[in-house]
């Protein structure tokens, strides 16, 4: 096992992190930018190096710096946590090629998921249901471009192949604005990723998102941990994530999550991934698969009583997985509200000091923060500022001490969306559960783009 790990990430994650290497023994080192230097995790980590100043490409970002500081301190892994690095093909690479481990998926399988076209067509062969669409990459051809969407049926969704997580899709309701939609999506591709090429699916106009979480060790075992329901969001920033996904069926569950493990094991899967679907008239569609630890990891645990961050560095180390599919149990239901310093209705950031702070606590309340009375959010990164969690033995129970907890969190000093999620735990639609991904906007009155 791993004596040192090095953490490069920021905020609650880097304490999440943290937490499970300490319970293993594990010596941590904490890289900060100059913005960060005060921060709880930077203190309470056994080491810990300034990587830059404050804006994150000149230290979070920042593949030279973080593998200096992996150097100077002697550590043998580096984890990434989420955003920043985590999914940076080549970053891994430079991180083996150091002499480090890189606690996550080879260079290669990141490099295969970044690529959209190249993730679909992957898990299409490896028995992964996809949404409809062109097989791989849309042709230059004009007429072979009519011919698909005809195929497909309207509306049709045109999507960038370095895209991701909502950034460079255009949605094509007629053929009259179809050429002229992929001329500009693809421009737009070009100058955000640097790579033009584009994909068309069927577009589905009400679904849900739910994902479904696996874990792969280096010995060719696989299993899935169930799923979680990533529905609640604004503007492709999940606010809401709940597991199990409310309303699905539990054979459905169990089939799809064995595609997924399966698919882990035909590719060679590394580490803890992933794998997002739509979810419309009881099928799941494949859209994406995220090779990181994600921020929603935190329910998964919650109802399998797996710490993931602590499988993902027992993979990393060359370990088998301690269980098989057989003994995973889904028990009880965990809701996570992301906590953010921002204007609960018009989303606007609020950084800024943290005069009093109180945490709620209870039976069933776990929350991830890095935050506490005198903290100052700095300006420079993500509004999230930790998690609250609850736990029940139904989703009723979950909701009702989430409920609770919320009415006893306090902050004071910046604005955070605490009355937002307070309002949702009232609201009749995520009562009876299975809202769409669209229910939220339409809710607030505001506009998706
Ligand atoms: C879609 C879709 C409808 N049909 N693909 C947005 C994020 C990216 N991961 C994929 N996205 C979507 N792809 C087809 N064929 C609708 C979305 C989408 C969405 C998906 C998940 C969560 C929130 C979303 C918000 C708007 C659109």
């Amino acid at each position: 096992m791993f004596e040192k790990i090095l953490i490069a990430n920021r905020g609650e994650i880097a304490l999440r992190v943290q937490r499970a290497c300490r319970e293993l023994g594990i010596r941590t080192v904490a890289v900060h930018s100059e913005a960060d230097k005060d921060a709880k995790y930077v203190k309470l980590a056994d080491e810990s190096v300034c990587i830059g100043p404050a804006p994150s490409n000149l230290s979070y970002l920042s593949v030279p710096a973080v593998i200096s500081a992996a150097e100077v301190t002697d550590a043998q892994a580096i984890h990434p946590g989420y955003g920043f690095l985590s999914e940076n093909a080549d970053f891994a690479e430079r991180v083996e090629q150091s002499g480090f481990v890189f606690i996550g998926p080879r260079a290669e399988t990141i490099r295969l998921m970044g690529d959209k076209v190249s993730a679909k067509d992957a898990m299409r062969k490896a028995g992964v249901p996809c949404v409809p669409g062109s097989d791989g990459a849309l042709p230059d051809d004009p007429v072979e471009i009519i011919k698909t969407a005809k195929k497909i049926g309207y509306p049709v969704i045109i999507k960038a192949a370095g895209g991701g997580g909502g950034r460079g899709m255009r949605v094509v309701h007629t053929e009259a604005a179809l050429i002229n939609a992929v001329t500009m999506t693809k421009a737009e591709a070009q100058a955000a990723f640097g790579n033009p090429v584009v994909y068309m699916e069927k577009f589905l106009e009400n679904p849900r998102h739910i994902e479904i979480q696996i874990l792969a060790d280096q010995h060719g075992n696989a299993v899935f941990l169930g799923d979680r329901d990533c529905s609640m969001q604004r503007r492709h920033q999940k606010i809401i994530e709940e597991a199990p996904a409310p309303l699905l069926n539990p054979k459905l569950r169990d089939k799809i999550g064995e595609r997924c493990a399966e698919a882990c094991r035909k590719i060679k899967y590394r580490g803890a991934g992933t794998f997002e679907f739509l979810y419309e008239n009881g099928e799941f569609y494949f859209i994406e698969m995220n090779t990181r630890l994600q921020v929603e990891h935190t329910v998964t645990e919650m109802i399998t009583g797996i710490d993931l961050v602590q499988q993902q560095i027992f993979i990393a180390a060359g370990e088998k997985l301690q269980f098989r599919q057989r003994d995973v149990e889904l028990r009880g239901h965990a809701i996570e509200c992301r906590i953010n310093a921002e204007d609960p209705y018009n989303f606007i950031p609020s950084p800024g000091t943290i005069n009093r702070f109180h945490m709620p606590g209870g039976p069933g309340v776990r929350i991830d923060t890095h935050a506490y009375g005198g903290y100052v959010v700095p300006p420079h990164y993500d509004s999230m500022i930790g998690k609250l969690i609850t736990y029940g033995a139904t989703r009723e129970q979950a909701i009702a001490r989430m409920r609770i907890a919320l009415s006893e969190m306090y902050v004071e000093g910046i604005k955070t969306n605490i009355p937002l999620h307070a309002d949702l735990m009232a609201d009749a639609a995520f009562h009876l559960g299975g809202t769409s991904i669209h229910y939220l906007e339409q809710k607030l009155g505001i506009p998706s783009k």
